[in-house]
């Protein structure tokens, strides 16, 4: 399988080259470059993927049409700082022991020796340049890279909260600033403009990151205004969902950062929240506009991969629950897409697929040494062919030992007490109604649970001082924190 995309390219180059191409022979060999675009907090409300039926995201869209599309991919832990390292070093949370917000990636004993993806990039002649959100916020990102831009920030805050005053001080939406160029996001991508105007001697490896629609849910008034607060249509969400989750999976799931979902409900936000996060993914989309435009300039456009994905999901209601921190689709599920030279474009490929798996992928693509250290596998099997046999399901793991595994039809669930789930999205793509315990599903759960992986390391210390965390919750200890869920002015963001 290896190296055949990048071959196929090579000869198509080479082909047109002998025809008198005005490339030249010289860009035949050339080994392809890489964008890469990683959004922080977006579940799949993009046209594309069909998440929300009055999303606006003409360029995502646009990039659907020269890509495969993924409609089962998943995130190896559904929260920013550990799902990011997880991916650009390929080794898994449950061999880490990294789970949680703390510590950061640099502090991690288990990533030492590890070579992230831009690193090996950089190793195997690539020049590398990054900006915006690519770690977890807290990790210094220049390290990683040859060149890097403005790292992305949650940007500018009112000095008053507009719409949830209590409780984390990132967790508000409304409109503010005034303007776009105010926004660290606008920054980072004007940054990346610059680069796509320059030349390079080499392949060039660039990572964007966008910082929204992460909280908070602020972007300027514009971007509300395409969303009339009257007309937004709210998930589907079913009441009382949570009474068939076994109560590990309930206390994992109380939600501490985010508001409760009754206080958005009780204050009339709910509109206003899904107002505020279709806004930020427009902006979003919008910026990712003048990216795509800047690379169909370039000259080596053709020969350019470009990877999409977002970090994890995010709930908006469903399952009375918001943001991510769950094991449940709404969390896990991420937008992906790959466009490759020489693959067919606007593919659809529904096999579970993870964002461990991207490292893999553009080593193959670009015919860059194997990376033995990596747990996820290439997908150019399935850029090639995207209806093929694909065994292995998606995991996904949050906290020591409770991981969901996603099949093409079933999601499966266990958790650290034994407890699980188990949903068939054939009937139930919502997954509100838990099969585990019926017995006609006994078999189908034993198939699932053989993919739960064998090592499951104990977490790793965290940062000293680093304060509340959520592991506490998601070891099942509710009870040693409920006095904490009051207050709410607890844990750390993302
Ligand atoms: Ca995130
Ligand atoms: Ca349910």
């Amino acid at each position: 399988m290896k190296r055949r995309t990048f071959l196929k390219t090579a000869g198509a180059a080479a082909a047109t080259a002998a025809l008198g191409g005005l490339e030249g022979a010289g860009a035949a060999i050339k080994q392809p470059n890489v964008l890469m675009i990683a959004v922080d907090d977006l579940n799949d409300w993009i046209g594309c993927f069909g998440g929300h039926p009055q999303v606006k995201t003409p360029n995502m869209d646009r990039l659907s049409k020269r890509s495969t599309v993924f409609h089962n991919a998943h995130c190896p832990a559904p929260i920013c700082n550990p799902a990011r390292p997880a991916m650009l070093t390929g080794l898994r949370p449950s061999t880490t022991g990294h789970y949680f917000l703390s510590p950061n990636f640099e502090e991690v004993e288990a990533y030492k020796g590890a070579t992230t993806l831009p690193q090996y990039f950089a190793e195997n002649g690539y020049h590398t340049l990054g900006t915006g959100k690519i770690f977890h916020g807290g990790s210094p990102h220049k390290p990683y890279f040859d060149e890097f831009g403005p790292q992305g920030s949650a940007g500018p805050r009112p000095e008053e909260k507009i719409s949830y005053p209590m409780g984390h001080p990132l967790w508000d939406w409304g409109a503010y600033p005034e303007r776009d160029d105010q926004m660290p996001d606008y920054q980072c991508n004007e940054w990346a403009l610059k680069q796509l105007e320059r030349d390079f001697d080499k392949p060039w490896f660039l990572a964007l990151g966008y910082s929204r629609p992460h909280v908070p849910l602020y972007v300027p008034q514009k971007w509300f205004d395409m969303y009339p607060l009257k007309d937004i249509i709210l998930p589907d969400v079913l009441a009382k969902d949570r009474e068939d989750v076994p109560k590990y999976g309930r206390d994992l799931t109380y939600g501490v950062t985010p508001p409760p979902h009754s206080w958005i409900v009780d204050h009339g936000e709910w509109k206003h929240a899904v107002q505020a996060y279709l806004a930020c993914i427009t902006f979003v989309d919008h910026l990712l506009g003048k990216v795509l435009d800047a690379v169909e300039a370039r000259g080596d456009a053709d020969n350019t991969v470009i990877v999409f994905f977002s970090d994890h999901g995010f709930h908006m209601g469903e399952k009375q629950y918001w943001a991510k921190r769950s094991l449940w689709d709404r969390s896990t599920k991420v937008p992906m897409m790959i466009s490759a030279p020489g693959l067919d474009k606007h593919q659809r490929c529904d096999k579970p697929t993870n964002l461990m798996d991207i490292y893999n992928t553009l080593v193959d693509l670009c015919d860059l040494p194997e990376n033995s250290r990596l747990e996820g596998q290439s997908l150019v099997p399935l850029l090639e062919k995207p209806k093929r046999d694909w065994e292995r399901p998606s995991l996904t793991t949050f906290g020591q030992n409770n991981h969901g595994l996603r099949s093409e039809r079933y999601r499966y669930i266990r958790y650290n007490d034994g407890s699980e789930e188990f949903y068939d999205h054939k009937h139930d793509p919502n997954e509100w109604h838990n099969l585990a315990g019926q017995p006609k599903y006994d078999d189908l759960m034993a198939e699932h649970r053989k993919w739960l992986p064998k090592v499951n390391t104990p977490e790793c210390p965290k940062t000293e001082g680093s304060g509340w965390e959520a592991s506490e919750y998601a070891q099942g200890r509710l009870d040693l924190l409920a006095k904490d869920v009051e207050g709410r002015i607890v844990g750390e963001g993302s």
